[in-house]
This record gives C-alpha cells, sequence and structure tokens, in this order.
C-alpha cells in the first residue's frame, strides 16, 4: 500500500525539482531483504522554502489479530490517530515517548479512541495487554514523508529547490541521513539501510514493569 503526505503542495513555489531512487535494506548476513515494507523516508528542508505542514487528515491505526495495522504511520503535528479496534477481544494503546506521551486505556471491539499527536520525532506504541503488539508512528513537519511499503526506493517530486536532509528509518536499522541538494529537475541518489535490531524492541508495559504472562487469552 502506498501512503504519502500531499500536505501543502498548493501552495509551494513552481521552481521546483525532486529526488528519487533506489533504497536497499542489507541484512545481517549481507543479502538485500525483497521488501521495503515498514520504511520511512523523509525530506526535511534545511534551507528551502518549505512551508512547516499543518495538522492532515485523521490517521487510522487498526488492531486486528493482536497487531496493529499499519505498523509504521506517518502524521504530522496537530493530526487526530484513530484506533479502530477490528479483533473481538480488549486491546490498549499506549506511548511513553517524551512530547507524545497517551493512554487510551482498554479498549473494546468496535471502539476506536482517537490521540491527537503534537510533538516532532519518532513515536513507538504498545498494547498494554499484549506484548507482541508495537508499532511506529513518525510525527513529521514537512510535506514530503513517505512510508516506502510496496515500493523499490524514494520519489518525491514537486519539491522546492534547495538542501534538505534525507532521512531513511526502518524499525530494525534505525535511522539514517543524508544532506540532498535539489534544484530543477529531479535528483538521483541511491541510499542503504543495515538492519542491527531485533524485530521487536525489548520493551516494558505502561507501568514500568515486564508484561505478565497472560493465564486467558480469550478475553483480553
Ligand atoms: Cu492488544
Amino acid at each position: 500500500m502506498i501512503r504519502a503526505l500531499a500536505v501543502g503542495l498548493l501552495t509551494l513555489p513552481l521552481v521546483a525539482g525532486g529526488v528519487q531512487g533506489p533504497v536497499r535494506l542489507r541484512e545481517k548476513d549481507g543479502r538485500l531483504r525483497a521488501t521495503l515494507k515498514d520504511c520511512v523516508a523523509i525530506l526535511e528542508p534545511v534551507e528551502a522554502p518549505v512551508p512547516v505542514a499543518g495538522p492532515s487528515s485523521p490517521v487510522s491505526i487498526r488492531t486486528v489479530g493482536k497487531q496493529f495495522i499499519p505498523r509504521v504511520a506517518i502524521a504530522t503535528p496537530g493530526t487526530e490517530v484513530t484506533f479502530p479496534n477490528l479483533d473481538h477481544i480488549l486491546h490498549n494503546v499506549f506511548s511513553v515517548t517524551q512530547g507524545n506521551r497517551f493512554d487510551t486505556g482498554h479498549y473494546s471491539p468496535g471502539d476506536a479512541p482517537r490521540v491527537k499527536v503534537t510533538s516532532p520525532g519518532l513515536v513507538k506504541l504498545y498494547c498494554n495487554v499484549h506484548h507482541q503488539m508495537n508499532a511506529f508512528l513518525w510525527v513529521v513537519t514537512t510535506p514530503f514523508a513517505q512510508v516506502l511499503d510496496g515500493r523499490m526506493g524514494v520519489q518525491f517530486h514537486q519539491v522546492p529547490a534547495g538542501t534538505y536532509r534525507l532521512r531513511l528509518w526502518h524499525p530494525e536499522s534505525g535511522e539514517k541521513a543524508w544532506t540532498v541538494q535539489i534544484g530543477p529537475g529531479v535528483t538521483q541518489g541511491a541510499w542503504e539501510l543495515e538492519v542491527s535490531l531485533p524485530a521487536l524492541e525489548p520493551h516494558k508495559n505502561k507501568f514500568g514493569r515486564n508484561y505478565a504472562p497472560l493465564a486467558d487469552d480469550r478475553n483480553y
């Protein structure tokens, strides 16, 4: 699925270019991962006339089969994030990320609690009931941000000329950044991330304690 923010594009200057090129995700054994699923590309202006992106339309992160779907999403500050529960069990979403702390409490099947994210940065989302449930929300102030699901690399168009920082991130690689000059025309590049982190980061529950084993997994 291709998701991208298109906030404020209509207000950008006409002198614009773009940047595009392949992104590779290298496994620990040297092989390349076949998909860029969950990889995020953020093009941040360093010296370029790009207005700060305001709130965008609500972002939806569903709970399905004890997983957050999508696992990685992008929002701008002030955007509402909803968590529709499509399972038949209770879930919870909490974040202890500085600047975007919240806790939805338990919510029932069919419910969809909502929160508003405010501070730019990476927000780690967890469920206080199910240890294996985690998701990531990137809060960005630039209109140029993409989740690379279903893509081979980066592709930003209608970007005002200037100097940018291209930030690439994946849950299992962390972040790397490059300086990119964009003029008229399309700037070509190639970028690589290396897998170095576990698929599920060790984490505590919302009380800062270890998750208890579930005695009866049917109801929670
Ligand atoms: Cu859960």
